[in-house]
């Protein structure tokens, strides 16, 4: 459990200061800034916004790629105020890792560039004054971190990524960073469960288990209001259960969410305050399907990366919002977040919309290679990436700490119907498995909600040789046959491997629910030609036809998730032409021809497959 858990609110007791603006920046490859001095103040900076990745602003190619350690420093003035108040900095996002100081003290350090942590700063700061706040950051990444990756060393002893996975390596401080304020006695943290009991009128009564924890031992209330802001029901105490009659449940593509408030008293006194929106749902597998409130779901959508032009992968509030207007024009219902937590703002939005998010964490390159995409679809040579006992020591500490930040972080939002904890592990070798064993445990052991688990099937690991498909509650497929497998030409033969390889699974897993998590084509946003050829958009077209005629002859594929939403940027390299183009988009969110037979495809499927139609 951890402060950071708790998305920021202001409310009547508490305040936030947005840290986002210019802040000065240096690289630091000697790695001398800490025993310089550096954190007090940056000795030759430049400008840098916050938040956005670095690397895109630079117009010569060192900086663009620079790969080591980096800082931001900026002065900020903390009002007197705030004296009798808890003092903490919260970061969404330092990728991939990040120490703070504080007027020149080490507040806190953090691993994991994805996930928000927080700095507790009383007792180092300065009230109604001017104060230093520097963040040493570090973008390096091997085979025991998570994402996995490695690092490239050129004659003149330049170190540059080298990563084990296809997009690219985005850093900085990519997400807001914010002063809170909050009362000495607080809340800590919030979670929810929900029950649904039908009733005999044909309504729904939402049973909801809570927890709050507080730093202290005053009265806890809950309150829970309506959208119309009207309260519904209440309870006292730091756990119990609440009774909403005749609730509004969430559905997909039909929101609903109440406000719960959760409060602090001191006898008629408000000690402190802090609300979230939640949707009351329920989410299960039962034999070969995903039940939302006990109905089957399809789900339509795509993989996504949280990647634009200029920003990289700061957030980008524009963008992200364009992204929720595409994917509604689609008629798409779901989304995963390939490959690596999202900013908490796309949640808020996926649960006012009503999508159903795979929740990914960072766990991708766990497979040896620099060009996993290709490499992906080959048999290991020799010992592949869990037979290392390193990845078992030092790998699996690292990914269990991201499972549980990830966990914390999310586990409220009524969007996040799943988690995926792998994308593309090589689970080819039995030393696979106690490894995804641990992960599966501590991520069932840490949902209060208990959403299925899976992770995505990379195609080296078809029907038959991937070691782990017994742990996940619903499978996902991530196939290329049409593309990196049979391609061109041969797609005829595409047809045929795919219905093959259905076939295996269908024997070998007979009650669980399946889904294609990614399936598509590179292609070049105007390019045409007939007959079609790989990278043209007929060919992309055609490519989707035949995965979607080989889906619909299976009654257990319970959802289609193209790759990719949009093109996106990654490593230079012969396979990829200014990053990966995959899109139905095009990096600048315009639409290829093949988005137009989506979302026909898509708009003609209803989101629930027993022709439940919820209330809108
Ligand atoms: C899969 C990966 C994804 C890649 C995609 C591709 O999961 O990150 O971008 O293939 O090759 O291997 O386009």
């Amino acid at each position: 459990m951890s402060f950071a858990s708790l998305y920021p609110r202001i409310t009547r007791t508490r305040r936030i200061e947005d840290l986002s603006g210019v802040w000065d920046f240096q690289f630091d490859p000697e790695r001398q800034g800490v025993s310089q001095g550096w954190a007090t103040g940056l000795p030759d900076p430049i400008e840098m916004p916050v938040p956005a990745s670095f690397n895109d602003i630079f117009t010569d190619k060192a900086s663009r790629e620079y790969y080591g350690d980096f800082w931001y420093l900026r002065k900020v003035f903390i009002p007197g105020e705030w004296q009798d108040k808890e003092l903490d900095i919260r970061f969404d996002a330092a990728t991939h890792r990040a120490r703070v100081f504080v007027n020149g003290d080490e507040v806190a350090s953090h691993e994991g560039g994805f996930t928000p942590f927080v700095a507790h700063l009383n007792g180092h700061v300065r009230y109604n004054d001017w104060n230093t706040v520097a963040v040493l950051v570090n973008n390096e990444l091997t085979e025991h971190t998570i994402p996995c990756g490695g690092t490239a060393t050129l004659r003149d002893g330049t170190k540059i990524c080298a990563p084990y996975f296809d997009f690219f390596n985005y850093s900085g401080l990519n997400r807001t960073v914010r002063l809170l304020a909050t009362p000495k006695e607080r809340i800590e943290d919030f979670a929810v469960t929900t029950q649904i009991v039908p009733q005999a009128d044909g309504g729904s009564t939402a049973r909801v288990s809570y927890t709050v924890s507080t730093t202290g031992t005053h009265r806890v209330e809950v309150h829970v209001l309506d959208e119309d802001g009207d309260e519904v029901a209440s309870a006292v105490g730091s756990a119990g259960t609440i009774e909403i009659e005749s609730a509004h449940l969430w559905n997909l593509r039909a929101a609903y969410l109440y406000t719960f408030r959760t409060q602090i008293w001191d006898e008629d006194t408000l000690v402190d305050e802090w609300y979230d929106e939640i949707g009351l749902r329920t989410v299960e597998i039962s034999h070969r399907q995903i039940l939302v409130n006990g109905h089957p779901v399809y789900l339509k959508g795509f993989g996504r990366h949280e990647d634009s032009p200029v920003h990289g992968r700061g957030t980008d509030p524009v963008v992200n919002h364009r992204d929720f207007e595409l994917l509604k024009w689609m008629g798409a219902n779901s989304f995963r977040t390939s490959h690596y937590p999202y900013a908490e703002e796309q949640l808020y939005e996926a649960d006012r919309e009503g999508f159903f998010v795979i929740d990914e964490v960072a766990a991708v390159g766990m497979l040896r290679s620099t060009k996993n995409f290709a490499d992906a679809t080959t048999k290991a040579q020799g010992a592949t990436f869990f037979d290392d006992p390193a990845v078992q020591e030092k790998t699996l500490p690292a990914h269990l700490a991201a499972v549980e930040e990830l966990i914390e972080r999310d586990k409220r939002h009524a969007s996040v119907c799943a988690w995926s904890l792998f994308n593309e592990p090589d689970f080819s070798s039995e030393a696979a498995v106690p490894y995804a064993e641990k992960v599966f445990a501590r991520a069932l052991e840490l949902d209060p909600q208990k959403r299925p688990r899976s992770y995505t099937n990379v195609t080296r690991c078809r029907a038959g040789i991937d070691k782990c498909t017994h742990l996940a509650d619903f499978m996902m497929l991530n196939r290329y046959d049409g593309w990196y497998v049979s391609g061109g030409p041969r797609i005829q033969d595409a047809e045929q491997i795919l219905i093959e390889e259905l076939h295996k699974w269908e024997e070998l897993e007979p009650d669980k629910p399946f889904m294609f998590t990614e399936y598509g084509t590179d292609t070049m946003a105007g390019v045409h030609k007939l007959p079609s050829v790989m990278w043209s958009e007929e060919y992309q077209l055609e490519f989707f036809e035949l995965q979607h005629k080989i889906f619909d002859s299976f009654d257990w594929i319970c959802g289609e998730q193209p790759w990719n939403l949009c093109d996106f940027q990654t490593t230079e390299g012969i396979m990829r032409v200014d990053g990966n183009r995959k899109g139905a988009f095009t990096r600048d969110r315009q639409p290829k021809a093949v988005a137009f037979l989506l979302r026909k495809r898509w708009l003609a499927k209803p989101d629930y497959s027993d022709g439940f139609v919820p209330e809108r």
